[in-house]
């Protein structure tokens, strides 16, 4: 889509897993930018987690991780993004611009993401955790307080920061998307609902499994 840093020479190596929301954010900028990566998937159940050469990576051990064209890694989905979408129209340059970015960035690490993945991981990712569960009711009623305040800014916006898609679009798109693997129901959400359809239908938009267009 854009003429970028990063979409020429080496892919960039990205370590993820699978499943991982937080790893489908930087394929998804990756493909809507044309930024080639070379993908490195862990296993969770394998420990490959616990090894001690991905402590010296990534120290909180965990994904996704990405290798800098400067050859260093760098860990945490939102400063990826910041990374990748530098120099292209996902990152504007004005400074007012970026904050209002960064702003999204900061909802969606402090009062989306949790609430939305760890009933997904326990209900449908591991099974440990029945749907009714008070935990998982606890986090869909803070999940839902923080998809209130996003209906009603796309309600009256395109695109969550700006009148286009930016790299806080890409960062809410995934946890959201899979909100239903956690008992989470999106139909009352009509402006969101729309808005993540036309996340899909950007040009270059990847599924959570690359052979699987219905994870898209
Ligand atoms: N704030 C981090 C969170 C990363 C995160 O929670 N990654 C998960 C996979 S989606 C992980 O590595 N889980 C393994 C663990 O925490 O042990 C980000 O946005 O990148």
């Amino acid at each position: 889509m854009n003429n970028t840093p990063h979409n020429s020479g080496q892919p960039l190596e990205l370590i993820d897993t699978i499943l991982s929301g937080n790893g489908w954010k930087v394929r998804l900028l990756a493909g809507y930018c044309d930024i080639p990566l070379q993908r490195r998937s862990l296993s969770i159940l394998d420990g490959d987690l616990e090894a001690e050469s991905f402590a010296a990576i990534s120290p909180l051990r965990q994904v996704p991780v990405l290798k800098t064209r400067e050859g260093a890694w760098l860990a945490e989905s939102s400063a990826i993004l910041w990374y990748l979408g530098e120099g292209t129209s996902f990152l504007p340059n004005e400074a007012s611009e970026r904050a209002r970015v960064l702003q999204w960035l900061m909802f969606e690490q402090t009062k989306l993401m949790w609430n939305l993945a760890q009933p997904r991981l326990r209900i449908t990712l591991r099974q440990t955790m029945d749907r009714n569960d008070p935990r998982a009711q606890r986090w869909r009623e803070r999940g839902y307080q923080a998809l209130d305040v996003l209906e009603t800014q796309l309600s009256q916006h395109a695109f969550v920061a700006q009148a286009q898609p930016t790299i806080a679009d890409v960062a809410l798109y995934p946890y959201i998307r899979m909100a239903d693997q956690g008992g989470y129901e999106l139909t009352r959400f009509a402006h969101i609902s729309k808005w993540l359809a036309r996340m899909r239908a950007l040009p270059g938009h990847v599924p959570l499994l690359e052979n699987d267009p219905a994870s898209a």
